[in-house]
């Protein structure tokens, strides 16, 4: 349980104004003293995310946040991030002073979410020192309103239900292979151990697309490039698909018959955790690019970049032998993705393993409503090296995308002159 990393958990957010016992509820969902509670108002600054089993619905990330209605230079902040954790959640609760009420910045919040097509629920609290036929309130939307009280755990049940009721049944997206599988199928993967994997353990997409493999009752064999030859000849029958790490797709691309379906993880990635069809019709961007032109590389978990980086050097690499000039590139990491996207002509992003699909699709939508296109590592990988179609033939999806701009690997490169 604790292994499972929190881009694989429900988000669910305890949000509203401040001293209702946002953190007292974290404390008795979650039967833990993970938040600090106090009758100061303000005391929680940054979100606090405590994991834990909801069945049916399975691994859930709680998130205390600080009040929305904080103020001051400070206080902004905080509920700025707040703001931030409301958004990328799968399920809002909105937390009430029961014995305060609910007046007219309840009201707008709950309209706000429910025009947005949130799931929301209300959590009246401080039912304990309320009467029993305390009345509850109209709310836009009739968001489900359950009376709790952090303090007598009143109604803590109620309010887990209440979230699995409310959860959206597709929270977690596509699956990353399954549904390309037959059982019994062997998926060769092709895994680099360079300098830039980390020590004694694998990435977590390739931990996650193995895991699926098995569950899908096929065959899962791993190598790294320099001994995919090897491989391929000691299989008995040929893979039923090859997924190679993106930065080695052009020479797994030689070595693997034309017959045998052929993808990267970060394409897969592409649909398990974003919009492959927007990210497709990203790619066919990059014969506009004009030399004036600002790319942004955004990767979605910080780490210091060491020897042939993927974003820092293999990629502007790539992007200039393609183009002939090099593109004005700038670099973003972590949860630093630009509020103001103004100026940018391109973002090329990264697989967003460690980013919950809301999260990676609350970008995408950004990008797709600023007019800016979006590409993410692979697709860019497998169209630079003129091996976009084949690296898409597998996903049904990307086939369609791919179709409907008539995107090809083969476009000719961006025939400005070089500035
Ligand atoms: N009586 C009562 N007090 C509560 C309840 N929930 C929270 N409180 C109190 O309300 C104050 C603020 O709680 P806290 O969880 O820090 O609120 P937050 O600012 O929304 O996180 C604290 O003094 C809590 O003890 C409840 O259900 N009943
Ligand atoms: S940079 Fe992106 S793809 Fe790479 S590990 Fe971090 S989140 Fe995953
Ligand atoms: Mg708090």
């Amino acid at each position: 349980m604790r292994g499972i990393p929190r881009s694989d958990r429900l988000h669910i957010a305890l949000v509203g104004r401040r001293n209702v016992g946002k953190s007292s509820l974290l404390n008795a969902m979650t039967g833990q003293t993970a938040a600090i509670v106090s009758p100061v108002a303000g005391t929680t600054t940054d979100p606090v995310y405590k994991a834990m089993e909801l069945p049916p619905l399975g691994p859930v990330a709680i998130v205390d946040t600080a009040g929305l209605d904080d103020h001051g230079e400070l206080g902004g902040q905080r509920a700025s991030r707040s703001w931030r954790a409301l958004r990328d959640a799968h399920v809002v609760i909105l937390v009430v002073d029961g014995t305060a009420g609910a007046g007219p910045w309840e009201a707008e919040l709950c309209r706000q979410l429910g025009a947005e097509g949130k799931a929301l629920l209300v959590a009246w609290n401080k039912a304990d020192l309320l009467g029993e036929g305390a009345p509850l309130p109209d709310l836009p939307g009739t968001p489900p309103i359950v009376k709790v009280s952090a303090t007598s755990r009143q109604g803590i049940a109620e309010l887990l239900q209440g979230v699995v009721r409310t959860a959206p049944g597709d929270w977690q997206g596509p699956p990353i292979v399954a549904d390309l599988l037959n059982p019994d199928d062997t998926v060769l993967l092709v895994m680099p151990q360079d300098m830039q994997a980390p020590r004694g353990r694998l990435i977590l997409p390739q931990v996650q697309t193995i895991r699926e493999i098995i569950d899908a009752g096929a065959i899962a064999c791993m190598v790294k490039e320099e001994l995919l030859d090897g491989a391929l000849a000691a299989l008995k029958w040929q893979p039923g698909l090859v997924i190679t790490d993106s930065q080695v797709f052009p020479a797994v691309a030689k070595v693997v018959p034309a017959a045998v379906p052929l993808t990267s993880f970060s394409v897969l990635f592409a649909r398990h955790r974003g919009d492959i069809a927007q990210l497709v019709e990203g790619a066919a961007a990059i014969d506009q690019l004009c030399p004036d032109d600002q790319v942004l590389v955004a990767e979605a978990c910080t780490h210091h970049p060491i020897g042939d980086d993927i974003g820092r050097v293999k990629i502007p690499q790539l992007l200039a032998g393609y183009l002939g000039w090099t593109p004005r590139l700038a670099w973003c990491a972590g949860s630093d993705f630009p509020e103001d996207l103004s100026g940018l002509r391109l973002v090329i992003h990264c697989g967003s393993c460690m980013l919950t699909r809301e999260q990676t699709l609350r970008r995408l939508k950004r990008l797709r409503s600023a007019g800016i296109p979006a590409v993410n590592y692979g697709i860019l990988i497998a169209k630079l090296t003129g091996i976009l179609d084949r690296a898409l033939a597998p996903i049904p999806e990307a086939v369609e995308a791919a179709k409907g701009i008539g995107l090809r690997d083969s476009a000719l490169p961006c025939r400005m002159p070089p500035p």
